[in-house]
């Protein structure tokens, strides 16, 4: 259903760059492609949206290594003992020994709840009511997965081109974890001709920043032909997704599920896993950036759910337009309730999605837990995550699952063309004749900040001062957006957290250093303002790596201290919110993570034109056990090594 054939056994060469410096794909690496996956069997996700791209979990005796001749080193392929080398944490745990549901092993406290259907707020001995940020399940799990980073020929809509792919397929294979794991991840680079780092979107990476996976802040790029392996511990839980954190190389494909099990705020019978809606255009995102960052994004060729769709070739002398494309479908039992986690993943595009005929019940936003609401539609950004519960309560029969483009937003050239279908036959084969009642809104802002309402209530602590942040932006001979005038700019041979280690408390001007000190480690907070004024017109959906943040304030308009209300009584909290156009965004965190934290817009072309800051937070804090600096400075003086033969230079933030 949802991997794509690989067109091309054999590669021809591309040639997508006007410019000699763009990055430019990779030549094809061979490979007989077997994804691996070794994972305890105690997964509660059914995860059947991606059924066929899932394989089946291998218990820990049949550790097959990856088919990927010479990749692993000994000391991997032969590696018995997850749990060695995972960096621990100091999070009060409640016992040494328990795990949520499935498990035999556990010891019952008096209040240990199991996990099912009709008792979803329960998680073993913690429940929907537990403080996630310093209450973390000791399951004593870790789980092991490996990633392999191709560049392949899909047709995800029936246009052949050239893609990036984990393990072969769009969307990657899901990670999936239950709360309290360790996860060791391994991720190979079999591109010839780019580097690439993987980011755990939404992971707060407590005790563990050098494993965040952004390029020039937390470490140095994986060179080609190397691997590096990334180990943190799940102390949140819900829906998220991982992706390349390096130039634009996630807008090609490189994106994949991470489910993260756990307690919620309403019941259902079946998790379907994550549903991926995105823009998606016929040529590399590298190719079009040139064009991007001097004349505007372009409006791109159409849009996938969950990495397909159908693309009309009927009319084409396109020798790329070989058909063939489906739309994504899943088959509701009536009366059933569906947990769907869906996720933005566009370059740059809003969606209002919906499914004609039913209503979606929003259970959680990003990875926290709501007050659960019933909507008929729901605005979803670039980078945001809803979970949703849909009853199949319609009149059996086939229904559109609409993406639901926000043209005000962005341009798209088959915007009414992102659909799916949800059928209650599986053996219909017609298209829905179902219609929307849906009114597409034009002001590209997040949902009501009203109906996001944590389950888990908590307030904005002490804090001293606000601090405010100007976006604009400079065209000299190409765009670039500023924040307080500096346009981001990291070098990735000298990542961030390698100077703080080292030592160094200077840092370059366009690294856009943002200093967090904590010096009360009770309950010290930070708050930030960032206000558009760059009289564009567009509204960002902002990110912020290692911490949830609390959305104390987010209108259209000025911002003044002395009048704009700011919400610090259990306001939303998440990790993406929306930056309105020539407006502001007021987030607050707590001061309790010490890293190097990026912070950016999550529209593809915005980050890599250098809109995005660093905090960094207690750097006397942020501490490497030695294996992993080790690690970390492996990855360095490897890229150094493979620099001197780079074909494609950066020639963008790098983020
Ligand atoms: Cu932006």
């Amino acid at each position: 259903m949802l991997i794509f054939k690989s067109v091309l056994p054999a590669w021809a060469a591309f040639a997508f760059f006007s410019s000699v410096d763009a990055i430019l794909q990779d030549k094809i690496v061979t490979i007989t492609r077997t994804s691996i996956f070794v994972t305890c069997p105690t997964t509660s996700a059914s995860s059947l949206i991606h059924s066929t791209s899932v394989p089946t979990p291998q218990s820990p005796s049949s550790n097959i290594p990856p088919d990927i001749s010479g990749t692993f080193p000994a000391s991997v392929r032969q590696s018995s003992n997850f749990n060695s080398g995972i960096p621990t944490l100091s999070i009060p745990t409640l016992s040494t020994s328990e795990l949520g549901s499935g498990h035999s092993t556990v010891s019952k406290s008096s209040n240990y709840c199991e996990n099912t259907p009709t008792s979803r707020q329960c998680w073993g001995n913690y429940s929907i009511d537990t403080d996630w940020y310093s209450t973390v399940p000791d399951t004593g799990v870790t789980r092991e997965y490996w990633l392999s980073i191709e560049n392949t020929t899909l047709a995800p809509d029936g246009y052949e081109r050239y893609t990036l792919t984990f393990n072969g397929t769009i969307p990657g294979p899901a990670i999936i974890a239950d709360w309290g794991d360790n996860l060791i991840i391994h991720v190979v680079n079999n591109l010839q001709h780019n580097g690439t780092s993987i980011h755990w979107h939404g992971l707060r990476q407590l005790g563990s920043s050098e494993y965040d996976g952004v390029p020039g802040v937390t470490q140095c790029p994986i060179a080609p032909g190397g691997t590096m392996t990334y180990r943190f511990r799940a102390t949140q839980y819900g829906s998220t997704w991982y992706h390349s954190h390096f130039s634009l190389q996630y807008a090609d494909g490189l994106f994949g599920p991470l489910i993260l099990n756990g307690p919620a705020t309403a019941n259902y019978d079946e998790d379907l896993g994550l549903l991926f809606l995105s823009d998606w255009s016929h040529t590399s995102a590298f190719s079009l950036w040139d064009s991007a960052r001097a004349a505007g994004p372009p409006s791109l060729d159409g849009g996938l759910v969950n990495g397909t769709n159908t693309y009309n070739c009927s009319a084409s002398v396109d020798p790329n337009c070989v058909g063939g494309g489906k739309k994504f479908e899943t088959v509701f039992v009536p009366g059933k309730r569906y947990r769907i986690r869906l996720i933005n993943v566009a370059i740059e595009g809003h969606f209002q999605f919906s499914i004609d005929g039913h209503n979606l019940t929003v259970i959680a936003n990003d990875l926290v837990p709501i007050v659960p609401y019933e909507t008929n539609s729901i605005v979803i950004g670039e980078g945001q995550r809803y979970d949703l519960i849909v009853e199949a309560n319609a009149e059996p029969g086939d229904y559109w699952l609409r993406s639901g483009w926000q043209a005000a937003c962005a341009a798209n050239q088959n915007a009414d063309d992102m659909t799916g279908i949800i059928r209650y036959d599986a053996s219909s084969t017609v298209d829905p004749v179902t219609t929307s009642d849906i009114t597409i809104t034009s002001n590209c802002a997040d949902e009501p900040l009203s109906n996001l309402v944590p389950h888990l209530a908590m307030n904005v602590g002490n804090f001293s001062e606000v601090t405010q942040e100007t976006l604009s932006f400079v065209f000299e001979s190409y765009f670039m957006w500023t924040i307080n005038s500096s346009s981001l700019y990291m070098n990735w041979s000298d990542p961030t957290t390698l100077r703080v280690v080292n030592n160094q408390s200077t840092f370059p001007t366009e690294y856009n250093v943002v200093s967090v000190e904590q010096t009360n480690p009770s309950d010290e907070w930070t708050v930030y303002v960032i206000k558009d004024e760059s009289g564009i017109g567009l509204s960002h959906p902002i990110h912020l790596h290692g911490h949830d943040f609390w959305v104390i304030g987010q209108a259209e308009g000025a911002f003044d201290l002395a009048t704009s209300e700011l919400n610090l009584v259990n306001p939303p909290r998440r990790d993406v919110a929306s930056l309105p156009a020539n407006g502001y965004l007021a987030i607050a965190f707590k001061k309790d993570n010490p890293g190097a934290w990026i912070m950016h817009c999550h529209i593809a072309w915005h980050a890599s034109e250098g809109l995005g800051l660093q905090f960094v937070e207690s750097p006397s804090q942020i501490t490497m056990a030695l294996a992993d600096k080790e690690a970390f400075e492996d990855t360095c003086v490897k890229w150094d090594a493979y620099t001197p033969t780079e074909i494609y230079l950066q020639d963008d933030s790098g983020v």
